[in-house]
């Protein structure tokens, strides 16, 4: 047993190697969220026992000591950190403070902006002239990285217009994008050097550098959000100055706004929350600021925090935890995946147990092991991954990954082509798992969209041998399907119109339901739009002839050829064409309409679900796809586009909405 001294003294020792390791290394060892852990462990043991406080306890200080390389520079005024709400709890009771320091009725206006997660830069302008930037170290004292500062294009030089103050300190975040950062760890470890954990660290080491060359080469972007010295007074509130910032050429948040009391910061709050992973950079909450500065005043600050500002924290988005066992599922394709089984753990207010490891090179280039400590990451929808392993703990017991010589699920042997990172079962159609998940995608909601047969029926279906393939689909009884497990008559009868339903769709879906590799939503339009139906598609016995067809490359030709090559396919179809699946929503003339062959990217909130409208330019004969790209005849944006809209701009794609589109058509 160790004692609670013991344990604060433990605790010092891992958040100063930390601290290292994060502020000067530019390089941490657990995420954020596993960092805070400690420090709130401390500081709650610090408060049970306040005679154990030293005055060098990680507690006692702002962490982030510049580092002896730069210049120091003191601050002419602090630069003090913002106090967190992690709930929501604890955001209105920091309203309740306000509200009761203020005691008036008026109702009370904040401003909300994103909490960029980058680090924190001072820029100093004289008559208007950058003469220098400082990061933010401890609060009291940083870093002058003057000559990288001056090499971020968002910064200005010199600012613009004339109405500026004598002395102007201009504070705000230095962060890189997504994109930006994909783009630099790509390059990194093409030259064979160690890739940056996250945009944050990439922002952090890249203008930390002693050579600005290096910094001058790295996408890093400028936002202010506020001011430290001025020699004149600013104006009456933090929008109007922030908005005068930018009217001088200093970048302020797009998503900058005004809200109105609790409420309009909760709003704010969920809506930013919902865009989060649309965006192009990484956040971690938002930012509510009094509004009126005299009201800031007021309120005054502590030490460590102002009383007039808060940041509504997001949950974490990485966690650790550790690695119980790696096990091989099988894909549709035959596709032998290894998946981690995770210790559980919350991130992003959900509970992740399992994190997909994509395949056999994947695991042996992030040296997964079993046993291992990894930090996992979870971004809204997306299948949560391992960002790494922390290698500082691996047990010695950890035990390596290999890939299994047969299939776990039907005992077909696993084969893995030379120079392919993808294993497959050699079981075809025999093995449960394939005949299993092909099903699956064949029922799924963009496939055919038989809705109630879900994965768990499927899971019966398979097992009790009654669905061998999709035409089986068809042939289930009321007898049958009553008598399943979770099913009552009701269900089944449901079950039933929904497979009927199904039957007339468009050629475009029926094609995607098949399951052909490398055959996606974008090629099976592609191919509807080209043939006249089933039976022409499947005479194309050269590939070189499909290859014709725009979007279409030599592989998904070959897989094309390949499959419709196979006797059992071909009967197969004919089995589903023999059950009555046709399409009569596809017999438009297509050609004839000013959408033929456009291709169309969809993004925000539209009048009708995206499905639907997709469904709808698809019968125009466009190709509706997910991602924007110089080919991009239109992107349809709906409400909150989010950052493809940019994008769209960058590329120089036209950005339509649902009236343009509606006047396009008549
Ligand atoms: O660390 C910070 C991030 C963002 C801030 C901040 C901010 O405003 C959007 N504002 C202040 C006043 C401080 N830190 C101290």
């Amino acid at each position: 047993m160790i004692t609670d001294a013991q344990r604060i003294a433990h605790l010092r020792t891992t958040i100063r190697q930390h601290n290292h390791r994060y502020y000067v290394l530019d390089d941490p060892e657990i995420p954020d969220a596993e960092y805070d852990r400690l420090v709130r462990e401390l500081q709650t043991l610090e408060a049970d026992y306040p005679a154990l406080v030293t005055p060098d306890s990680p507690t006692q200080r702002v962490a982030g000591q510049p580092r002896p390389e730069f210049q120091h520079v003191r601050h002419r005024l602090p630069m003090i950190s913002l106090d967190n709400a992690m709930t929501d709890e604890q955001l209105a009771e920091f309203h309740q403070r306000v509200a009761t320091t203020l005691g008036n009725s008026d109702p009370i206006r904040y401003t909300a902006e994103p909490k960029l997660d980058g680090l924190a830069v001072s820029l100093r302008y004289e008559k208007g002239i950058l003469v220098q930037a400082a990061t933010r170290g401890d609060g009291t004292t940083g870093e002058d990285v003057t000559h990288n500062a001056r090499t971020i294009q968002t910064v200005p030089l010199r600012l613009l217009g004339e109405d500026w103050p004598e002395i102007l300190e201009v504070r705000g975040e230095v962060y890189m994008t997504r994109s930006g950062f994909a783009r630099i760890n790509e390059h990194l470890q093409r030259n064979g050097q160690k890739p940056f954990a996250n945009p944050r660290n990439a922002a952090a080491g890249s203008l930390r550098q002693l050579d600005a060359r290096i910094t001058a080469r790295r996408p890093l972007v400028f936002c202010g959000y506020g001011w430290g010295e001025l020699s004149v007074a600013p104006g009456e509130n933090q929008y109007a100055m922030l908005q005068r910032l930018a009217t001088w050429g200093i970048p302020v948040s797009e998503e900058l706004q005004q809200v109105a009391g609790l409420d309009g910061c909760r709003d704010y709050f969920v809506a930013l929350e919902q865009r989060r992973d649309a965006l192009d950079y990484d956040i971690d909450g938002v930012v509510f600021k009094l509004d009126r500065l005299a009201d800031q005043a007021q309120l005054g600050a502590t030490t460590h925090h102002p009383r007039w500002a808060i940041a509504r924290k997001f949950p974490a988005q990485e966690e650790l935890t550790e690695v119980q066992a790696v096990e091989f599922q099988v894909g549709r394709t035959g596709a032998v995946t290894p998946v981690a089984r995770l210790r559980p753990i919350q991130v992003g207010g959900v509970t992740v147990a399992n994190a997909t490891l994509h395949n056999l090179d994947e695991v042996i280039r992030k040296d997964v092991r079993v046993g291992d400590t990894v930090i996992v990451r979870r971004a809204g929808d997306v299948i949560p991954e391992i960002l790494r392993v922390v290698s500082e703990r691996r047990p010695a017991a950890a035990r390596i990954v290999e890939l299994p010589r047969q299939c776990p699920v039907c005992g077909a042997d696993v084969i893995r082509p030379e120079g392919e990172a993808i294993a497959r079962c050699s079981g075809g159609l025999y093995c449960p798992a394939q005949r299993r998940e092909a099903l699956k995608h064949f029922a799924s909601r963009r496939a055919m969209n038989i809705e109630g047969l879900g994965e768990r029926l499927i899971e019966q279906l398979v097992t009790l041998d009654w669905a061998r393939e999709p035409a089986d689909l068809y042939h289930l009884t009321l007898e049958q399907l009553a008598g399943l497990e979770r099913m009552g008559a009701k269900s089944a009868t449901n079950l039933l119109a929904a497979l009927e339903r199904s039957k007339s769709t468009t050629l475009a879906r029926f094609i995607f339901a098949l399951g052909i590799r490398e055959v996606g939503e974008a090629t099976a339009q592609a191919l509807a739009a080209c043939f006249d139906g089933m039976p022409a598609i499947m005479q194309a016995e050269e590939a070189d002839f499909i290859q014709l067809i725009e979007g279409i490359g030599p592989v998904v030709a070959a897989h094309l050829v390949g499959f419709f090559a196979q006797e059992h396919n071909r009967e197969a179809i004919e089995r589903l064409l023999a059950v009555g699946i046709q399409w009569p929503l596809s017999v438009l003339p297509v050609s004839a309409t000013p959408l033929a062959g456009k291709t169309i990217v969809i993004t925000g909130t539209l009048s009708r679900p995206r499905d639907e409208i997709k469904d709808w330019l698809q019968r125009q004969g466009a190709r509706v796809t997910g991602s924007l790209s110089k080919k991009t005849d239109y992107l349809l944006a709906g409400d909150a586009p989010g950052s493809k809209r940019d994008a769209a701009q960058a590329l120089g794609v036209q950005i339509i909405d649902e009236a343009d589109l509606a006047a396009m058509l008549e």
